[in-house]
């Protein structure tokens, strides 16, 4: 009989379209924390603390330093044997799309390209009065930096609680998974809405679904694979 790692590779070998959804487990095995894991902490705050526009408005100061923290933290950090597999599987699929939560910007840096960075990405700044958004890979960026254009705050490019995702996210994502014949979903609680309900939309759509990820997960009842390890162990056996 076939293992479920085999099944897995069957169906990725064979799939016409395949979208991959990941979070922070894919870039764990990068040395990024994770967010809910005990190492996602900041001086006693949680990330639900500090990842709002209400906090932001409270105390910009205080997000930036976080922010700059985190900035220092990912600098370093570099794609892991995971994040290559998925640059594999966008090569190898005639129809692709990587969904990432992840705001590290590790895929792109793989050289994923067919993507949503659903909840934004570190390294862009967005003004938070013309709108401009821009890239900035400082490290650290100057606390309560300004628009160049029009002098007022910036803002991280970073989709926080209670924020709506594009809607050319929502769009693309929709179409992608509505559409896909097999559905990758790594590293993530799956705790976050939208993406936490991604799985039930292509299951519902006709999806073979599997996630890889070494704890149950609130969608690992209803995905048709639970593959449990460790992503830079588990996906390059997809390939
Ligand atoms: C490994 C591993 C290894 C470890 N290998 N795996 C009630 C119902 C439905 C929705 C809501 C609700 N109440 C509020 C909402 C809305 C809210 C929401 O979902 N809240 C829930 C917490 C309940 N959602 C929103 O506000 C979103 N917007 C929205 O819905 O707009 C419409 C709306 C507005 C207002 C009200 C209602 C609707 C926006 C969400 C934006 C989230 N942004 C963040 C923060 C960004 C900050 C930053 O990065 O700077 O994005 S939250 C944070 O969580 C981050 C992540 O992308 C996201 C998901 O986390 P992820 O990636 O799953 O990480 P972890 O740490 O949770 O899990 C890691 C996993 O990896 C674990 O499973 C490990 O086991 C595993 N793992 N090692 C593989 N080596
Ligand atoms: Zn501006």
């Amino acid at each position: 009989m076939a293992s479920d790692l085999g099944i897995v590779r069957e169906r990725v070998a064979s799939a016409r379209s395949l979208v991959v959804l990941t979070g922070a487990g894919i870039s764990a095995d990068s040395g990024v924390p994770t967010f809910r894991g005990s190492d996602g902490l900041w001086r006693n705050f949680r990330a639900e603390d500090l990842a709002t526009p209400e906090a932001f408005e409270r105390d910009a100061r205080l997000v930036w330093e976080w922010y700059n923290w985190r900035r220092e933290l990912i600098a370093p950090k570099k794609p892991n044997p995971a994040h290559t597999a998925v640059v594999e599987f966008e090569r190898r699929c005639r129809q692709f799309w990587l969904i990432t939560q992840n705001v590290d910007g590790l895929h792109r840096a793989a050289g994923s390209e067919q993507l949503s960075e659903i909840h934004g990405n570190i390294w862009k700044v967005r003004c938070t009065a013309c709108g401009v958004v821009e890239e900035n890979y400082d490290v650290p960026i100057r606390i309560l930096p300004s628009c160049r254009h029009c002098q007022a705050l910036l803002r991280p490019h970073i989709v926080w609680f209670g924020e709506s995702l594009s809607a050319g996210d929502v769009a693309c994502c929709g179409t992608a998974l509505q559409s896909c014949d097999v559905l990758l979903v790594i590293g993530t609680s799956g705790v976050v809405y939208p993406a936490a309900g991604f799985a039930s939309v292509a299951k519902e759509a006709g999806a073979f679904v599997a996630e890889i990820n070494p704890d149950p997960t609130p969608q690992s009842g209803i995905v048709d694979i639970s593959l449990k390890g460790r992503a830079k162990d588990v996906v390059p056996l997809l390939l």
